[in-house]
């Protein structure tokens, strides 16, 4: 058995996930995904780095603001600590018998027990060091974990963001112990998300101020967790919205600005989830190019949302264009260094069999396999790059060459431009349209 079982064995009936390949019907079964297949000289697995969200797939129950839980948990107890450490263990369970390299967590995940402080620390070193042993005993590793300072009626006005310094200081509590247990458990990027950490109104918003607190809380935390050792990447998660009206890391563009503004662009990246970038109006892949463009590509949360809803549905990865065309802008960007893809995904409310989060994740690792494929066959042939870089031919001698290099000045290019002969050139835009299709039919 190459899985981590514990006392009890909680999805019986289902063994660890294998590859059988594209002609497969077998729903239990990988068609794309072959963990130790090479591609462009590394494994599938170290290509695409998957990790398994605790908070979807092991506390999310289904309810919704119309409805009450649907999915019932095999691990429940009535004990917080005993349902704490029993999740755990149908966590390990989970994830070997998936088989995603590494998982992710919120600290209100893995313990119980957040609202007096002490209690709280307490419970979540207890069971971190539950977790470092289910670690050690099954393989699986931590890509990231991350303060849960969002759900809290404390933090309903931000958490560094609020504008009460009790609150803030309550925040950096959490995010202290986070970073402990990150380093404790062998973490290789630590998150920070912004749930709340923006505004509703200006009425009663003093902008500026709260930007700035933000930058100075996360100063702070890259001192502390430098100083006892954490050696991973700091990620900030963009998202534009929900729950604030405002959020401050509205998109890459914006917390890569964010990053340089307050001089932390050495220690700290973007964690791009696709359903964010596609909530900030961009698609998935342009979220992705911004970071890969300026070096700031640090891990991804994999989902995607709905065309027709506004809002975060957080579902599974099953659509193959866009696991392409990010797959394109992760291949570019020399792969994800300490980052993962992290399944911030959940199943529907009404999924409720317990092998529904196996096929959603089945689902989501086939998808990114088949991403990659595609997307390393398209580099290896360079028709799209040969036609990007014939695009701007122009810049590459004489005098756009000079522009480039900054050797022309306004005058310069003006007296250029008075003689300009400019010809039409279409962007064959169907054209690479149809070719990328015959790439992914073909
Ligand atoms: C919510 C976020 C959250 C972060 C971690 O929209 O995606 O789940 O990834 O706090
Ligand atoms: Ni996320
Ligand atoms: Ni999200």
């Amino acid at each position: 058995m190459d899985y981590f079982v514990g006392d009890t064995e909680y999805f019986k009936g289902i063994k660890k996930i294998e590859f059988e390949g594209k002609k497969s019907r077998n729903p239990l079964a990988f068609k794309f995904y072959d963990a130790k297949k090479m591609i462009a000289g590394k494994t599938m697995e170290e290509h695409l780095r998957f990790a398994t969200a605790y908070w979807h797939s092991f506390c999310a129950d289904g309810a919704d603001p119309f409805g009450s839980a649907t999915i019932k948990f095999p691990f429940k107890k009535s004990d917080p600590m005993e349902n704490a450490l029993a999740k755990a263990d149908a966590a390990f369970e989970f994830i070997t018998k998936i088989g995603t390299p590494y998982y992710c967590f919120h600290d209100a995940d893995v313990a119980p027990g957040s609202e007096d402080a002490r209690t709280y620390e307490k419970n979540y070193h207890l069971v971190a060091d539950a977790l470092l042993a289910r670690q050690k005993a099954s393989k699986v590793k931590l890509l990231w974990n991350t303060a849960n300072v969002f759900t809290h009626p404390f933090f309903m006005n931000g958490a560094a963001t609020n504008p009460d310094f009790a609150v803030v200081s309550r925040a950096a509590l959490q995010v202290k112990n986070c970073l402990d247990v990150n380093v404790q458990l062998g973490g290789e990027n630590y998150v920070f998300w912004g749930g709340r950490e923006g505004y509703m109104t200006l009425l009663n918003t003093n902008m500026k101020r709260e930007r700035e607190h933000l930058a100075r809380f996360l100063t702070m935390a890259r001192d502390y967790g430098r100083s006892i050792g954490f050696k991973g990447t700091f990620l900030i998660e963009p998202k534009p919205m929900e729950p604030t009206k405002h959020q401050y890391d509205f998109d890459a563009a914006t917390t890569i600005g964010f990053i340089r503004e307050f001089g932390l662009q050495d220690d700290f990246k973007c964690n791009i989830e696709a359903n964010h970038a596609t909530l900030a109006g961009h698609t998935f892949a342009h979220d992705l190019q911004v970071c890969t463009d300026s070096g700031m590509l640090g891990s991804v949360d994999a989902n995607q949302g709905d065309n027709q809803n506004g809002w975060d549905t957080d579902e599974f990865p099953s659509n193959v264009y866009e696991t392409t065309l990010a797959m394109i802008a992760i291949l570019k960007n020399g792969g994800l260094g300490t980052g993962g893809l992290n399944f911030d995904a959940k199943i529907r409310r009404n999924s409720t069999d317990p092998e529904d989060i196996f096929l959603a994740h089945i689902g989501g690792m086939d998808s990114f396999a088949f991403g990659l494929e595609v997307a390393q066959k398209i580099i290896d042939e360079g028709v799209f790059d040969g036609f990007i870089k014939e695009r701007y031919a122009s810049f590459d001698s004489g005098n756009g060459k000079l522009f480039e290099e900054g050797k022309l000045n306004l005058g310069d290019l003006a007296s250029l431009g008075r003689d300009a002969e400019i010809i039409q050139k279409s962007g064959k835009q169907e054209y690479l349209q149809n070719l990328l299709n015959s790439y992914l039919l073909g």
